[in-house]
């Protein structure tokens, strides 16, 4: 099959708002990117003075298929119990000590375009440039084409979240990965791990804040290992198989 990969990025004054990224086939371009285009106009963080559309093509041999990862729901009452549920599962993988500074540096992601790459160990931060962070970019969802319009008019926020995780946690490296929305009005976030899957938690923050942002955990050396989780989140291709997700 014929793809392409669509980029999309929206910023104002150089501040991000707003950016998706798809692998599609050559029949859906036009329309996706049109799609990709109003969303980055209509966002609920602002109207964009610059928005970029990159498109690529991808060859079939060049593509890792990855089944989504495993989900389960959390549910809770407010942003305190949401990041208490946090705690707990870092305590499960033996991060119980650092649990509260994870928290405290995951909200120092909150401006930044990508996710921050953190040393699990020592919390050291491990991305090449930390304004930016790095961005897990080169994945979807592996589906037939009609499930996928109904999944993908706007934004789905599950959906893409549950792609992105589950090419985040399948490097070796990466142990875990926490997320909550910078979209004022999405307060559900998650943690996922290959271990414990992809674990929703309905309320990480307050409705009507604009604050948001991810963590990867990484574990490893920080030579080749670490080269390698980079060069794997921001180029290896990935489609993720929904199943019975959608
Ligand atoms: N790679 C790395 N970091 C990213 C990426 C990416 N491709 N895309 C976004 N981020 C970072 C960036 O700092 C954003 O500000 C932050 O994550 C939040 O991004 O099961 O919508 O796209 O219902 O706002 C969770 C869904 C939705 C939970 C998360 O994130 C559920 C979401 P957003
Ligand atoms: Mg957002």
């Amino acid at each position: 099959m014929e793809r392409y990969s669509i980029k999309m990025r929206a910023s104002s004054q150089e501040r991000h708002i707003s950016g998706a990224e798809k692998i599609v086939a050559r029949e859906e371009l036009e329309s996706y990117c049109a799609r990709l285009l109003r969303r980055a106009m209509d966002h609920s963080k602002g109207k964009p003075d610059k928005i970029n559309l990159k498109i690529e093509a991808v060859s079939e041999d060049e593509i890792t298929f990855l089944r989504a990862l495993p989900v389960t729901t959390i549910k809770t009452a407010d942003p305190e119990e949401g990041r208490a549920a946090i705690r707990e599962y870092l305590r499960q993988m033996g991060l119980s000590d650092r649990a509260d500074d994870i928290l405290s540096i995951w909200e120092k992601s909150y401006a930044m375009r990508g996710a921050m790459l953190l040393d699990a160990d020592t919390l050291q931060r491990l991305e090449p440039d930390r304004e930016r962070g790095v961005r897990a970019t080169y994945m979807d969802m592996d589906t037939r084409d009609q499930q996928r319009q109904q999944a993908c008019s706007g934004k789905n926020h599950f959906n893409e979240a549950l792609v992105l995780a589950t090419k985040v946690v399948n490097h070796p490296n990466i142990l875990a990965e926490l997320c909550v929305s910078d979209d004022p009005d999405y307060v559900t976030g998650y943690i996922a791990s290959r271990k414990l899957g992809y674990v929703r938690i309905t309320t990480l923050k307050e409705m009507g804040s604009p604050n948001g942002g991810r963590v990867f955990l990484f574990r490893g050396n920080h030579d080749e290992e670490l080269a390698d989780c980079i060069d794997y989140l921001q180029r290896r291709k990935v489609l993720v198989q929904m199943e019975d997700k959608l």
